[in-house]
């Protein structure tokens, strides 16, 4: 038996899906797995007292330097095999043997780490097995699991070793691998690409075991709402999977739950399906206000009719729509950001998220903004979060950098409170501070999530989550993490 240590920055209350899916693999072939988050835990005295084979990093690209930093200060009082897997791994397997990490994962990690840890148990060199990339040498990848019912159940008992994570009585589920498209800014246009071959990348776990995982858990843990983050939960045309889900669903376990959907995905009927089931809410992306951007760059014809009338057919049947769209685009002309705020503004959201558009690693809009000369390709800058650093585009000036951060908390308020859009879009020129927006942008989100996922609970209780859910928002924003002392300090 082998011992594996998964060390997260800091705990979200949206599970690590990836992560407790590993762990739950390893458990169910006899190894032991254990998750401590660096806010919350001495990580080195957990290390000390655990004494694991493997520590094991999931990484984005952004947070990736914070886990190498810390791999080496753990690495300089400890012994172990370090591998880090996740999207950043995945994209990035030349940054191995700089990364200090022993090994680096791509793709699909389940099937290499349970091989990793039955090789550093008998002493094995881990230099061939597929998926891994050791000492720079990148191995062929397995094929991708065909058979999503064939993976155990998701094993969050050490992740709800916090009480207020368990507490919280939302839970995270991801019931789909995959994506159907392949958007030009997104992980999944690269993900299919690297998969070609090697088995279909939309996989969906049977209805039947989407339940029985769902009523473990509640039956386990206080439960109220369920958040379904598969990349779209929903297509247009399978309708036939919703179907049964939307039956069985609203039989067997009746909780109320949110997921995501492309807006060119909407129709009357999906959107009936979800709400029998009795779906809440439904995130969608608009992505950006203009549409010859959308179409030329994001490689999304669609006009700006078929998204409004997406969020109205969703409103149509009882669901709140919740929308995301990405600031900062290459492309654009200097009003495009304001006219993607005022666009989202028209959608009638319940909530609006806006994100500094961030060049992803060999995605097809990060290589055209290289080729265009408008970014040099330095993903090591990447923040954690898109929320804390400007864009890494050099086609805006540091005015526009500064306005389109603004943008991204206030766009929020804008869109909360539609009759004050314009006034604060003609202010936001005068506003000091990126803090008041953020403040601001948190009491929308509070007052938001009452409709989007409510959740009943002491007033005590709800104190406290709202405590913690402050301190995510402002570690999101604002913390400069310290590996080495494990602190995170923040600056305003
Ligand atoms: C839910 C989600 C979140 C949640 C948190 C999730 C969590 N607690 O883990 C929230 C909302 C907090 C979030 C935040 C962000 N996210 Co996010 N998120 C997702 C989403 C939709 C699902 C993640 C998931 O659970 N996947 C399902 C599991 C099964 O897959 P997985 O995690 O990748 O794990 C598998 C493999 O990668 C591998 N693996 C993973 N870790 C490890 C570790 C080891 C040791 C090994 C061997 C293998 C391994 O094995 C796993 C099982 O096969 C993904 C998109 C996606 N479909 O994955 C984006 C995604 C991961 N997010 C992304 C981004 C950009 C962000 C943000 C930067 C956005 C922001 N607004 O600031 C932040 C950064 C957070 C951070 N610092 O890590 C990008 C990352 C792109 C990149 N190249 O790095 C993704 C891929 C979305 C996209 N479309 O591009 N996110
Ligand atoms: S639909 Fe969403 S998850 Fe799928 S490729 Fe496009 S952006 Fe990515």
């Amino acid at each position: 038996m082998a011992k594996i240590l998964f060390i997260l920055r800091t705990p979200e209350l949206y599970d690590p899906v990836g992560v407790i899916s590993l762990a739950a693999t390893l458990k169910s072939k006899g190894h032991e797995a254990d998750i401590v988050s660096v806010s919350e835990t001495d990580v080195f005295r957990a290390a000390g007292d655990f004494s694991p084979d493997i520590v094991a990093y999931s990484a984005t690209t952004g947070s990736h330097r914070y886990y190498y930093s810390l791999n080496r200060s753990l690495a300089a009082r400890y012994r172990f095999f370090s591998v880090m897997g996740g999207p950043h791994a995945t994209f990035f397997p030349q940054d191995q043997p700089a990364s200090g990490m022993d090994a680096f994962c791509r793709g699909e990690g389940e099937g290499a780490l349970v091989e990793l840890a039955e090789h550093v148990q008998a002493g094995a060199d881990p230099g061939g097995i597929r998926n891994l990339v050791v000492a720079g040498k990148a191995n062929p990848l397995r094929p991708l699991i065909e058979d999503l019912d064939s993976l155990p159940f998701s094993d969050r008992s050490e992740y709800y070793e916090r009480a207020w994570v368990r507490d919280h009585p939302v839970r995270s589920f991801i019931v789909s691998r995959g994506c159907a498209y392949a958007c030009p800014y997104c992980f999944n246009s690269k993900w299919n690409e690297m998969y070609r071959g090697l088995g279909a990348v939309l996989r969906r776990q049977s209805v039947d075991r989407v339940i029985d995982e769902v009523n473990l858990v509640r039956r386990r843990y206080p439960t109220q709402f369920i958040r379904f983050n598969d990349d779209v939960f929903a297509y247009g045309n399978t309708t036939r999977w919703l179907d049964e889900f939307a039956g069985k669903y609203r039989a067997r376990v009746g909780l109320p739950f949110e997921c995501y959907m492309r807006c060119e995905d909407v129709t009357h009927e999906t959107a009936r399906l979800l709400r029998k089931a009795g779906c809440r809410s439904v995130r969608m992306g608009i992505e950006c206000g203009d549409a010859g951007i959308r179409a030329r760059l994001l490689a999304r014809p669609v006009g700006d009719d078929r998204i409004l009338d997406a969020f109205v057919t969703v409103r149509q049947h009882g669901l709140v729509p919740v929308s995301s769209t990405m600031l900062a685009l290459p492309g654009g002309a200097e009003s495009t950001d304001e006219e993607s705020v005022r666009f989202t503004v028209r959608a009638r959201p319940g909530f609006a998220d806006f994100y500094i558009y961030h060049p992803y690693p060999g995605t097809p809009l990060g290589e055209y903004a290289r080729e265009q000369g408008i970014f040099e390709g330095d993903f090591q800058s990447f923040s954690a979060y898109f929320g804390s650093t400007p864009s890494p585009l050099k086609c805006f000036s540091p005015g526009r950098k500064r306005r389109q951060m603004l943008l991204s908390a206030w766009g929020t308020v804008a869109a909360y409170a539609p009759a004050w859009s314009e006034f604060i879009l003609a202010c936001l020129s005068r506003i000091p501070s990126q803090f008041l927006g953020f403040l601001l942008y948190f009491a929308v989100k509070v007052l938001a999530n009452r409709r989007i996922s409510p959740v009943r609970m002491p007033v005590w209780r709800a104190l406290r989550q709202l405590a913690n859910a402050f301190r995510l928002e402002r570690d999101r924003r604002y913390a400069r993490a310290n590996p080495r002392s494990g602190s995170l300090g923040f600056r305003f």
